[in-house]
């Protein structure tokens, strides 16, 4: 891989830099110490500077192939020149249906219809739609009330926030969805602690959803959405049993179960879907980030097919379902996605996480004994390292463990006290033998 000219760097006037309100970012700090990326290809990044990164964390979870692969950069290239842009609404394009199609193919038994949109944020909020007006197509109308997860992210909708357990993605924003309710997260680190895969203590907690049941009555709750692995909040494997508890006490009871695959389809967990890894088939599944590799967004929901058939009635001129985007389905995005599942297939890429993910696992159980850590948990190719709070400066020392890694040329993710990984599925062993060896020099140096 050749190392680009540096490009220029500092082309940036302060007042640039100050228009630019940045997401989920300490907007001071950054700017007051730019953290620029330039270029990227297969697993790295270049700086502005001609400084190399390696990506510890596929983007934000999200370029599963490695970066700006040629076959998907051509694909893209291709479509911009040939079709730009087909109107979304009563019409359409040939790619939207062959990405679906090739989605569906490789989704559980039964989930075959798939709708598009633009991220995991909107698919949250179309799978939440669908839900409420399926219940209600069926003559269940009184089932209005969502449950999430503390802890959960389901993206920053009005819908994931609500459902969503992260409180500071919750508490600036008002009411919020009326009649939302919330499981308990599963994580214990008295429990739980340094398990590697999915942890043996907790399938329990997934009986808390009947006690919700029995406050709520199952008549007024429309739908359940978990994330099979919670991601944004620290990586936390479900525990061993938990998911099929779910699905048996939501079956019973006439509920939807939701599975927000936005971080864990393609590949992440060595399966097109966790649903396929933990052999639980959930009646709509989101999914954005790895569908396009990260490359044009896009986002979507699979859908059961007798769920999509309650809407097919009335007269056939009239529209089944109000709900939809402008890029629903765009021409790039699809044409990215059908590049990147090809991709996927012809390199064997899912095989290729799961062969990998033991490889993963040791070497960050490795870490065990670096100062600070008080656990590691792993899945697939995803895993965290969590710290011990700094005392009085609550997650200053992941951040520091952040930025540490940076300088040291490695991009990882802080979730509050947590350091996250989550490497490409071309990821090397040599590679995760880097990220791991600059993490433990990063922990020694820690105050
Ligand atoms: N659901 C889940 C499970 C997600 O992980 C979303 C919905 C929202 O997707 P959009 O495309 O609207 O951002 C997500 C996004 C992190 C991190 O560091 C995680 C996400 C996004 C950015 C950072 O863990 N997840």
């Amino acid at each position: 891989m050749s190392n680009p000219a540096p490009l220029e760097a500092g082309a940036l006037h302060p007042e640039a830099l100050a228009s630019y309100w940045m997401p989920f970012t300490a907007n001071r700090q950054f700017k007051a110490a730019p953290r620029m990326m330039a270029r990227a290809e297969g697993m790295h990044y270049w700086t502005p500077e001609g400084r190399r990164i390696l990506d510890g964390f596929s983007g934000l979870w999200c370029c599963n192939a490695g970066h700006s692969r040629k076959p998907v950069v051509e694909a893209i290239q291709r479509q911009a020149a040939t079709l730009d842009y087909a109107p979304a609404f009563q019409m359409g394009h040939p790619l939207a249906f062959e990405l679906a199609d090739r989605i569906a193919a490789m989704a559980p038994a039964g989930l075959n219809r798939v709708f598009f949109c633009n991220s995991g944020s909107e698919a949250v909020d179309t799978a939440l739609k669908v839900a409420l007006a399926y219940q209600r197509l069926r003559g269940e109308g009184s089932r209005t009330r969502l449950i999430g997860r503390e802890r959960g992210y389901h993206g920053v909708g009005f819908g994931g926030i609500s459902v969503g357990g992260m409180v500071a993605n919750r508490k600036m924003f008002g009411a919020m969805l009326a009649g939302v309710d919330h499981l308990p997260h599963t994580h214990s680190l008295e429990k739980n602690a340094f398990s590697r895969g999915e942890p043996e203590w907790g399938a329990h907690l997934a009986d808390e959803l009947e006690r919700l049941i029995a406050l709520h009555d199952a008549s007024t709750i429309a739908a359940v959405i978990v994330e099979p692995m919670a991601g944004s909040t620290g990586v936390l494997l479900p525990p061993r049993g938990y998911l099929q508890r779910l699905r048996e006490i939501t079956a019973k009871h006439g509920i939807l179960l939701i599975f927000d695959e936005v971080i864990t389809a393609f590949g992440r967990l060595g399966h097109a879907f966790a649903a396929q890894r933990y052999g639980v088939t959930p009646d709509m599944i989101t999914f954005a980030k790895g569908v396009t590799s990260g490359t044009v967004p896009m986002g979507g929901v699979l859908v059961r097919s007798d769920i999509h058939d309650a809407f097919m009635r009335g007269p056939p001129w009239a529209i089944e379902l109000f709900h939809g985007y402008t890029y629903s389905g765009h021409p790039l995005a699809c044409a990215a996605g059908i590049a990147t599942l090809d991709l996927y297939r012809d390199e064997g890429l899912f095989e290729r996480a799961r062969a990998m993910a033991p490889v993963l696992e040791d070497a960050v159980h490795s870490l065990r004994a670096s100062p600070h850590v008080i656990d590691i948990r792993n899945g697939g190719l995803a895993a965290a390292i969590e710290l011990e709070p700094r005392p009085g400066a609550p997650l200053a020392r992941a951040f520091d463990a952040y930025l540490g890694c940076w300088e040291r040329g490695l991009l990882v993710r802080q979730a509050g006290e947590i350091v996250c990984l989550a490497p490409a599925l071309i990821v090397e062993e040599s590679q995760i033998a880097k990220m791991t060896g600059t993490l433990r020099e990063v922990l020694l140096q820690l105050a």
